[in-house]
């Protein structure tokens, strides 16, 4: 256990945040899935990241902090584009699923979604259905899944370094150490891809183009839930989460749902990287995906578009390293990591979140036209180098005038 993570814990001392003999048994997935992982890996504490340091840390605490949380609940209209009260008011249109889930444990100090899991809906039936053909199984709960809202789905083995040694209390400003009950018993992580508007990314940095991720968070939240109900009636535990319990990424590219990019997100074969993911974590025996590999990585060693076009210049330029440049970074992985204070601290100073990495990726394509899955499969072979020129040459990661989402609507 980190020094950091000594503070008010209240859980019984006997809990298990440090198995390192036990995680030996990952190394063969952890090589298909091209992770490496030194002998310094140590569990993240929800607490440190950008979202919670903002009411502990004096060090990111600031005005600009208090006015970019308040824009999300009373904001200031101004007159520019993307800022305007309609726009602000499809933000937090966006976003009302998700505040109710995350509202309605107040009295109670939970936060469903973002630091907490979501309560259960459906209780456990009193009788299994037979698990005996996994790949059967796995297949209807993904039938059930994508009726339920799903866009992309997979499942991986449960593993604990994931999920947080501890997650914050939000009873307090301190957002002190409070028990990760999701290690229990779970022996499979159901990955759900969110994929989010294509218009409207490209319309960031603006408040209106927020929305395309407020809209998933809703999502989330109801598809989620709706799946670990699903389960539950088919007799198996399930605890439905978003944000909150675990780092998504690694279990997602496990699910074989995309590959880690330099922007530190997954890029779906079908979504690039403008997708939002959910995780369902359960007992149920189903069986597992394989990590996917279609040259992304190839070609983020050959790019750094999102690198240069990151306002605050949080993004890594060069090869993968292990570390970070402050507590925010989880220790002991070598991957792609971002500066998130200077990112974090971007958002605050312009009142709203942002995804310019996210637009300028080559791999934010609108795929439902044949001719933007052709690029990409270009951008996947040897021709990379041509496509990557071809792309800077069309601009397609020009931000969209926000007023242009709105189509022919008269400006009001
Ligand atoms: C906190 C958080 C942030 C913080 C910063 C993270 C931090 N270090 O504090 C801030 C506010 C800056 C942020 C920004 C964004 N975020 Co964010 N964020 C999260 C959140 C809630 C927690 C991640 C965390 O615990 N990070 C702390 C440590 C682990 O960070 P780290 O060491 O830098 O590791 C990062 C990556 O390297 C990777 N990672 C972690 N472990 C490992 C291990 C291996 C082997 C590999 C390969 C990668 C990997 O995941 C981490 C993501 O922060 C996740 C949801 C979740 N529960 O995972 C969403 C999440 C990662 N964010 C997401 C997105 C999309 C964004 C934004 C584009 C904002 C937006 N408008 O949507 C930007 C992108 C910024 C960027 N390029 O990094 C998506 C990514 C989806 C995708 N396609 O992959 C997630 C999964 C949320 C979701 N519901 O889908 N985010
Ligand atoms: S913009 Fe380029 S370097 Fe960045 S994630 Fe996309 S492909 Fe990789
Ligand atoms: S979200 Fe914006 S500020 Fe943060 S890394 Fe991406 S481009 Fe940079």
């Amino acid at each position: 256990m980190s020094d950091r993570a000594t503070t008010t814990s209240s859980w019984p001392a006997n809990k298990p945040v440090d198995n390192r003999e036990d995680w030996k048994r990952f190394e063969a997935s952890d090589k298909a899935a091209g992770f490496e992982i030194s002998d310094d890996f140590e569990r993240f504490d929800q607490r440190d990241d950008m979202f919670n340091r903002a009411f502990w840390d004096d060090e990111v605490i600031s005005d600009h902090v208090t006015a970019f949380f308040q824009a999300y609940i009373h904001p200031s209209p101004r007159k520019a584009d993307g800022f305007t009260q309609w726009d602000y008011a499809l933000l937090n249109a966006s976003w009302s699923v998700s505040n109710e889930f995350s509202a309605r444990g107040g009295k109670k100090g939970v936060r469903e979604g973002f630091l907490d899991s979501f309560k259960k809906f459906t209780p456990l039936a009193p009788t299994q259905v037979e698990t005996d053909d996994l790949e059967a199984v796995s297949k209807r709960l993904k039938k059930a899944a994508e009726f339920l809202g799903a866009d992309a789905f997979g499942i991986t083995e449960y593993d604990e370094r994931w999920a947080y040694a501890s997650i914050a209390d939000v009873r307090t400003n301190e957002r002190e150490e409070k028990f990760n009950p999701v290690t229990e018993g779970m022996t499979s992580v159901i990955v759900v891809g969110h994929g989010m508007d294509f218009g409207l990314v490209q319309s960031y940095p603006s408040a209106l183009g927020a929305s395309a991720t407020g809209r998933e968070y809703s999502r989330e939240a109801a598809v989620a839930t709706s799946i670990a109900s699903f389960i539950q009636g088919l007799g198996y535990n399930a605890i439905a989460s978003s944000n909150d319990s675990a780092v998504t990424i690694p279990y997602a590219i496990k699910a074989g749902l995309g590959e880690y990019g330099r922007n530190q997100m997954i890029i779906t074969p079908d979504h690039g990287p403008r997708i939002r993911f959910s995780k369902i974590f359960t007992d149920m025996p189903l069986a597992h995906n394989k990590p996917v590999k279609y040259g992304v990585t190839e070609t983020c060693n050959q790019c750094q578009k999102c690198a240069d076009a990151c306002p605050p210049k949080a993004l890594p330029f060069g090869p993968p390293k292990e570390g970070g440049e402050n507590r925010s970074t989880i220790k002991g992985v070598k991957k792609w990591s971002a500066n998130c204070e200077k990112c974090f601290s971007y958002w605050t100073r312009m009142r709203a979140d942002c995804a310019i990495c996210m637009r300028v990726c080559p791999y934010n394509k609108d795929y439902s036209k044949w001719y933007m899955r052709l690029f990409r499969d270009l951008l996947n072979s040897p021709l990379r180098g041509l496509m990557l020129w071809l792309d800077d040459k069309m601009e397609f990661e020009k931000r969209k005038p926000p007023r242009e989402w709105w189509g022919d609507t008269p400006a009001p």
